[in-house]
C-alpha cells in the first residue's frame, strides 16, 4: 500500500513570510506538492504515531492537496490526523486545534488574502506544536531538504471522504474528520463575555461582517448570527467559494469597499468588520471611522482587561516593525513590555510561549493574543465587541478617546506591486549603502535622525534575523520604512509605511494621506521609487 515515488527536486521552494506561496498552476505542477509535503515531514522530527492538524481556506486545489496530505502522513508513519470537515479550517482555528490536541503540528493550506482559483495563488504552511507558524530555523530546513529531495511516499488507497465528520482509516492511520468550527467557537466562549454582547445586541447594536465568500463565513455565521442572537445577514458573503468569488479577500478598505462605503454612509450599522481568506486577518470599522490595524491594537491592548480573558491584565505587547507606535505608548503608560519584532507572525511565538506579552499585532490588519499563536481575525472582532459592550461607548468615540488620552500616530502604508523585482532590489541595495549618510539630512523642517537596516534579536532564544526592513527615523518620532513583502507571488511587492506622531488634539481630525503627505514626499525623494519602480502611484494604501 506504501509507495515510494521516485522524484527530482524543485529549486524554489523556499517557504516565505508565511509558508510557501505560488501560483495555483505551480502547485499543479506533478510532483511539486508531494515533495513539499515530504519535504516538511522529513524536517519535522520524530512523526511515528503523532498527531497531525490539517485544514485549508477552501480554496480551488484544498481538498485535492489535503488528500495528498493524508495518503502520506500514513505512509510516514503519523498515527492520527485531525481534519476539517470539507476540508475547512481557518488558520486560528487550526491553531487552536493543534494546541488543544497536543497534536506535533499542522499542514494549513492557504494563500491568506492572495486570489484563490486555478489562475490565483495557492500556499502551504507548516505549524508546529506550540500551534504557531515554523520559526525560521524551521523553515530553511524544508528548504535545504526540498533541493536534494529524490523520493516521497505516499499511500496507494482511495479518496477519504471529507464532508462526513467521523473516523476512517488509512491502513494504521487513523483520520478524524470534524467539525471545524466547533472547538474554535468553545473556545471564544471563554474569552468573552458572550452574556453582554449578547445584551447589547438586544439593546439593538447592529453589525455587518463580510466573509469576503472565504473561510471564516461558518465561523461568523454560528458566532455572530447563531451564538449572539445577530439578525440573520448579518454575515455577509458567509459561504467560502472556491474561488472566493473572484475576489482579493484582503479586509482593507481597497477589497472590502462594498463593506468600507456602507460604513461611511448614513445607512452605516454600529459596527463593521472582515476578515480574509485564511480567517487570521481582520479589519473593523465604526460608523464613519476607519480603524487602521495600529491604532486597534494599541486600544485593544488599553481596554482588554474588559473582557475575560485577559481580566488580570496583560503582561506586554509586541508589534512588528513597521507596525505604528501607538501601541508603545499604552505600554509606557502601563508599565508594560513592549517587544519591536520582524514582519512575520512567526517571530511572536517565542515571546508568547514565554509569557512575556500577551497581546500581538501587525499593520498588515493582524491582531491576537496567547489564545492561539496566530493572529486570529474573529477572535480581534469579538474583543472590540466586549470592550462596545463593556465600556457602552461607540467604536468612533472610544478612538477618538484614545486619540485624546495618547495622542494620534498617523500611519499609512503604500504598495507597489508586481513591480520589476530586480529593480525592486536595486531600489533597496541602494538605500541600504545610503544609510551611514542619512542622519542629519534635512527636508524641511524634518531632520533624520537615524537610518538602519532592521535586525532583531530575539530575547528568547538569542536568534537574529537581519535585513528585515528600511528604517529611516525622524527627530519627534516619525519614521519611514521600506520593505519588500514575503507574501507575493508575482514580481516584487515595495511596501512603504510612513508615521508621523500628533499629540495636539486639535489636529486629530485630518486626513491622513495629508497629514502624512511630507513623509510620502520624502520617501519618494530619497528612494526615486516612482522612477525606479515605473509606478505613478501605489496600488493600494492602506
Ligand atoms: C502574512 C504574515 C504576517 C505578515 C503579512 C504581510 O500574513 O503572517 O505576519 O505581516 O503576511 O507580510 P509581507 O509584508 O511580507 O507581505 P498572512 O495573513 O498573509 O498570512
Amino acid at each position: 500500500m506504501i509507495q515510494t515515488v521516485a522524484t527530482s527536486p524543485f529549486h524554489d521552494q523556499n517557504p516565505g513570510t508565511s509558508g510557501l506561496r505560488k501560483k495555483t498552476r505551480v502547485f499543479e505542477t506533478p510532483h511539486y506538492a508531494e515533495n513539499f509535503i515530504q519535504s516538511i515531514f522529513d524536517c519535522a522530527g520524530d512523526i511515528v504515531g503523532k498527531l497531525l492538524v490539517v485544514g485549508g481556506d477552501g480554496r480551488y486545489l484544498n481538498s485535492e492537496i489535503i488528500q495528498k496530505v493524508l495518503k502520506m502522513a500514513a505512509a510516514n508513519g503519523f498515527g492520527r490526523v485531525t481534519a476539517g470537515q470539507n476540508g475547512w479550517l481557518s488558520t486560528p482555528a487550526a491553531s487552536n486545534l493543534i494546541r488543544k490536541y497536543s497534536a506535533h503540528g499542522g499542514i494549513i493550506l492557504s494563500a491568506s488574502h492572495n486570489p484563490a482559483g486555478q489562475a490565483g495563488d495557492f500556499g502551504i504552511k507548516y505549524n508546529v506544536a506550540n500551534g504557531g507558524p515554523a520559526p525560521e530555523k524551521v523553515t530553511g530546513a524544508i528548504y535545504q531538504a526540498s533541493r536534494t529531495l529524490t523520493r516521497y511516499k505516499i499511500a496507494d488507497v482511495a479518496d477519504i471522504p471529507l464532508d462526513i465528520a467521523g473516523e476512517r482509516r488509512i491502513g494504521d492511520m487513523v483520520v478524524e474528520i470534524v467539525n471545524p468550527v466547533a472547538d474554535y467557537a468553545a473556545l471564544m466562549e471563554t474569552l468573552f463575555d458572550f452574556a453582554a454582547i449578547r445584551r447589547m445586541v438586544s439593546h439593538g447594536f447592529r453589525m455587518r461582517f463580510d466573509a469576503m465568500n472565504a473561510i471564516t463565513g461558518p465561523y461568523a455565521h454560528e458566532i455572530f448570527e447563531h451564538r449572539l442572537g445577530m439578525e440573520t445577514g448579518t454575515v455577509v458573503n458567509g459561504t467560502p467559494l472556491p474561488d472566493f468569488g473572484g475576489g482579493h479577500p484582503d479586509p482593507n478598505p481597497t477589497y472590502a469597499a462594498g463593506l468600507y462605503t456602507l460604513m461611511m454612509s448614513d445607512a452605516a450599522p454600529d459596527f463593521g468588520a472582515a476578515s480574509d481568506g485564511d480567517g487570521d486577518r481582520n479589519m473593523v470599522i465604526g460608523r464613519d471611522m476607519f480603524i487602521s490595524p495600529s491604532d486597534s491594537l494599541a486600544l485593544l491592548a488599553a481596554n482588554a482587561h474588559l473582557a475575560p480573558g485577559c481580566r488580570d491584565g496583560i503582561a506586554g505587547i509586541a508589534r512588528s516593525m513597521p507596525t505604528s507606535a501607538a501601541a508603545d505608548r499604552v505600554a509606557a503608560r502601563n508599565g508594560l513590555k513592549m517587544y519591536e519584532t520582524p514582519t512575520g507572525w512567526k517571530f511572536f511565538g517565542n515571546l508568547l510561549d514565554s509569557g512575556l506579552v500577551t497581546l500581538c499585532g501587525e499593520e498588515s490588519f493582524g491582531t491576537g493574543s496567547g489564545h492561539v499563536r496566530e493572529k486570529d481575525g474573529l477572535w480581534a472582532v469579538l474583543l472590540w465587541l466586549n470592550i462596545l459592550a463593556a465600556s457602552g461607548k461607540t467604536a468612533a468615540g472610544l478612538v477618538r478617546n484614545h486619540w485624546r488620552d495618547y495622542g494620534r500616530n498617523y500611519y499609512s502604508r503604500h504598495d507597489y506591486e508586481g513591480v520589476d523585482a530586480g529593480a525592486a532590489t536595486a531600489m533597496m541595495d541602494d538605500l541600504r549603502a545610503r544609510l551611514a549618510a542619512l542622519p542629519g539630512t534635512q527636508f524641511g523642517p524634518l531632520t533624520i535622525s537615524a537610518a538602519d537596516d532592521f535586525a532583531y534579536h530575539d530575547p528568547v532564544d538569542q536568534s537574529v534575523s537581519e535585513h528585515q526592513g528600511i528604517r529611516i527615523l525622524f527627530e519627534g518620532g516619525a519614521r519611514i520604512i521600506f520593505r519588500l513583502s514575503g507574501t507575493g507571488t508575482e514580481g516584487a511587492t515595495v511596501r512603504i509605511y510612513m508615521e508621523h506622531y500628533e499629540a495636539d488634539l486639535d489636529l486629530h481630525n485630518m486626513d491622513t494621506q495629508e497629514a502624512l503627505s511630507p513623509l510620502i514626499a520624502i520617501a519618494d525623494e530619497i528612494s526615486a521609487l516612482k522612477l525606479r519602480l515605473n509606478r505613478l502611484r501605489p496600488t493600494v494604501i492602506v
